[in-house]
């Protein structure tokens, strides 16, 4: 039996040593000193020994109990020691190793060009104003001299959120309010986010725009297009030709739609401006007094001027952008060029 004893010893060392993993480990005890365990056997043969050796064999059996115990408990300490430095050397530090350069990113082009647009206004003395994008139906159009039977107040063109609040058809309502705030002289440009039921190649539901008021004592036609000549020969180049058109906005009188010479073809004829030498790039006006009146200014003191315009439609012209829809359609690929 001693023999016996001595031999299950030997052969949990070498199980034990073979044990590579906590589990392995656990599955040595359960083999020699679980419950059905060989060690346990074994004292389960203790009471056929003959009596006078049962103390000693007794003692032997737990003392080799007690070794394995030990044993078990020394290779577990190991395998946890090995697996924390294995760990601890895979977050090592690697001083060595190249950084990783962050992707950076770029102002989208419609925001670019606004803000080129706005630079060159804040030149000639335009202060920026901005406003809500939800509107009243009465900042919107009411107070702008638009009857409530006009068509763009129709849900056909304009979003309405609930009656008599609207999405901004055109940033004018943010120069009404200024114009409640402010008395004359006032020079602002109002660029913001706008929304029309509206959507084709160039047309999206909603788009970009820059608007501009100026009002003071002895405002002129002339001062008007003095204003977008130097804006536009800034922005397209000095050889920029300006064509003015009558036009009807119910918040100007006289209005002017405002045609510029091909931005690619000089006025030659091309398929950007399908041949006529021109393109059309912003409405225009003088107040009307019906307005300045909603604004409580005295049109018989004071006149002014007012101009908009689409920046998606200025990039689009400046950068032969065939169709509206790329610009918001986050395609990187197309937006990464500018
Ligand atoms: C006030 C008084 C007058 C703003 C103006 C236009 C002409 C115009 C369009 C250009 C292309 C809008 O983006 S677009 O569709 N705008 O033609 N806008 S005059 O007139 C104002 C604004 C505010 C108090």
């Amino acid at each position: 039996m001693k023999e016996k004893l001595e031999q299950i010893r030997a052969e949990a060392a070498r199980a034990l040593a073979a044990a590579e993993s906590l589990q392995a480990v656990e599955d040595v005890r359960v083999q020699f000193l679980g419950r059905k365990g060989r060690i346990t056997e074994v004292l389960r043969f203790l009471g056929q020994a003959p009596p006078e050796e049962r103390p000693v064999l007794g003692q032997a059996a737990n003392e080799v109990k007690a070794a394995l115990a030990a044993d078990l408990e020394r290779r577990k300490a190991e395998l946890e020691d090995r697996e924390a430095r294995k760990q601890a050397q895979s977050r090592r530090l690697d001083l060595s190793l190249p950084g990783r350069r962050p992707r950076r990113g770029h102002a989208h082009l419609v925001p670019r060009v606004a803000g080129q647009i706005v630079a060159i206004f804040s030149e000639m003395g335009f202060q920026v104003a901005t406003g809500p994008d939800v509107e009243t139906e009465y900042y919107n159009f009411d107070s702008l001299n638009t009857p409530a039977d006009h068509p763009a107040r129709d849900s056909h063109d304009t979003f309405f959120v609930k009656p008599g609040v609207v999405l901004r058809t055109h940033t004018s309502p943010v120069q009404m309010r200024v114009m409640e705030q402010m008395k004359p002289p006032v020079a602002i440009v109002a660029p913001g986010r706008v929304y029309r039921v509206d959507y084709d190649a160039s047309h999206s539901p909603m788009f970009f725009q820059i608007e501009g008021l100026l009002v003071d004592r002895g405002v002129s036609f002339a001062d008007l297009k003095g204003t977008l000549m130097f804006f536009v020969q800034r922005f397209f180049g000095p050889d920029t030709r300006l064509r003015f058109r009558p036009h009807f906005f119910p918040f100007t009188e006289p209005s002017a739609e405002v045609d510029i010479s091909c931005a690619i073809c000089s006025g030659v004829g091309c398929r950007l401006c399908k041949n006529s030498g021109w393109l059309e790039i912003l409405g225009c006006g003088m107040v009307h007094p019906e307005v300045f009146r909603y604004a409580g200014y005295d049109a018989e003191t004071y006149t002014g001027f007012a101009f908009g315009f689409g920046v998606d439609r200025i990039a689009m012209l400046k950068h032969a952008i065939p169709s509206i829809s790329h610009l918001y359609e986050n395609d990187l690929r197309f937006l990464e060029q500018f």
